[in-house]
């Protein structure tokens, strides 16, 4: 029996469920539903609700089918299980009325997006959903889906859906759209606006101007470390809560949201669900993408070289771990001071949650899309350390064994510059030094205070040198103390 309304009786006493829903206020339209969505933004939107003051979520898958087919016949219900010290409990989220795919109905979420009652848009694309230039942090015009949306066909990308749904409220006077980026991108709100911007001085329909005016995009911090839900995990839950669920969600008991206080409109009362509404997101962001999201990264292109499948196992070895926390030590001077953050109760505290062996959480997962993760989570720490006359030994490793990872074709075919490695590797021939340039002076990853820099490329060839020659073990105890 599958999880749905009519079978909610089914359910057994393990499952935690929500008030009844009350007046529904406003509808915020998700684009990007995976797990890390359901995990996270779903339950404060859930837990934030009053009955008063009720909001209803309309996810957008924008390639696979994968989500809506497991939600849409489940009346958008699924539960999400937290696990940590071999404890796990079970909660029931109800807060998703529908799915809806994009290539096979564009026209539906345009409609959602430009509706009345829509005043909030949530976005967990990735960091490659931007279609951002890492070397110069424009707009991807030459990208084959931007050009399509450039031209007004039917859209690919969350620029193409935005426009039309915003030329859509602008004539029908729907008023603004508060954008929510919840990717793991320094800046994100105001990264997204300024592309979204950047999309639509190209028109010469005024839509731009009427953007500045009406759209906010607050940045925000998101944790929490929700691993891809297996087949074991769905058997599982089927077995605690009496009922199949195709959309269960594992993750850890730890969430976090930080969010700008900036709204163009309406919107839940997420900080009675633990949301703190702060006017700068900055220390938060910045302690989150180069503490933990630089150590995971760490973690992954070190571990899987270490032939470590997950975090918790990566994460219990010795020479790994103190790795990480001397890595974490070279990001602190480079944070930002900011009342409740404490750099040293917030890395044990991740420490332990890696920790955690109860989530499976995979390495391989981390390790995708690198060219678009490592610039703000370790070369934004290099480059700040290098201009204030201090080395980054730990980091510049790390960036040596994520070279040596891509040098292993395809292992990284989850990676968008994937060709673009796999063509350097092969025209270096086995020339290391002359691959370190290229993959330092190409790809845009770096700017050009590091990449044009004899000294430190040297530094980086002599690091990933010393990666493939003495083995990992030996590179990472003596950057470790060094
Ligand atoms: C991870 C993140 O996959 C990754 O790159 O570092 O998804 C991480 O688990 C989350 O940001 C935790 O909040």
């Amino acid at each position: 029996m599958r999880l749905s309304r009519a079978n909610l009786s089914a359910l057994t006493n393990n499952v935690a469920r929500p008030a009844a829903q009350g007046v529904t206020n406003g509808r915020i339209v998700h684009l990007g539903i995976g797990a890390f969505h359901r995990a996270h933004q779903a339950i404060y939107t859930q837990d934030g609700s009053t009955p008063d003051d009720g909001w209803r979520i309309t996810g957008v898958s924008l390639r696979s089918p994968a989500v809506r087919d497991a939600l849409n016949p489940q009346d958008g219900l699924y539960t999400v299980t937290e696990q940590s010290n071999g404890v796990a409990s079970t909660r029931l989220v109800t807060v998703i009325d529908n799915v809806l795919v994009a290539p096979e109905n564009p026209e539906a979420v345009i409609a959602v997006l430009a509706a009345h009652d829509t005043h909030i848009v949530t976005l967990t694309v990735t960091e490659k959903g931007y279609y951002r230039d890492t070397a110069t942090g424009r707009l991807l015009v030459s990208d084959p889906a931007i050009e399509n949306d450039v031209r007004g066909n039917s859209p690919q990308t969350i620029y193409g859906f935005l426009s039309a749904a915003l030329a859509l409220r602008r004539r029908a006077g729907a008023g603004g759209l508060t954008l929510i980026s919840c990717d793991n991108l320094s800046g994100n709100g105001t990264l997204l606006l300024n592309l979204l911007l950047e999309f639509l001085d190209g028109r010469d329909d005024g839509l731009a101007e009427w953007a500045r005016g009406h759209i906010r995009a607050p940045d925000t911090m998101v944790d929490r470390i929700v691993p891809a839900t297996t087949a074991a995990d769905r058997a599982f839950v089927a077995s605690a809560i009496g009922v199949e669920d195709a959309g269960a969600i594992m993750t850890e008991p730890f969430r976090q949201w930080v969010i700008e206080d900036s709204f163009a409109g309406p919107r839940p009362q997420w900080e009675n669900a633990g949301a703190q509404i702060v006017a700068d997101v900055a220390p938060f962001e910045l302690a989150k993408l180069r503490l933990l999201n630089a150590s995971h990264s760490t973690l992954a292109y070190a571990g899987l070289q270490l032939q470590y499948d997950y975090v918790h196992q990566a994460i219990a070895d010795p020479v790994l771990r103190d790795f990480v926390v001397a890595q974490m030590a070279e990001a602190v001077p480079t944070l930002i001071a900011a009342p409740g953050l404490d750099a040293r109760a917030y890395i044990t505290a991740i420490l332990a949650r890696f920790a955690n062996a109860d989530l499976h959480h995979r390495l391989d997962q981390i390790a995708m899309d690198g060219s678009q993760k490592l610039p703000q989570r370790w070369v934004a720490t290099v480059t700040e350390r290098f201009a204030a006359g201090q080395a980054s030994p730990c980091h510049l490793l790390s960036v040596a064994a994520w070279i040596a990872y891509t040098a292993d074709a395809p292992a990284i075919a989850d990676d968008p510059l994937q060709a673009r490695y796999a063509a350097i590797w092969a025209e270096a021939a086995g020339d290391v030094p002359l691959a370190v340039q290229r993959l330092v002076g190409e790809l845009g990853l770096f700017g050009p205070e590091l990449r044009q820099c004899p000294a430190f490329i040297a530094t980086l060839a002599g690091a990933v040198a010393a990666w493939q020659q003495d083995g990992p073990g030996v590179a990472l105890r003596a950057a470790t103390k060094a």
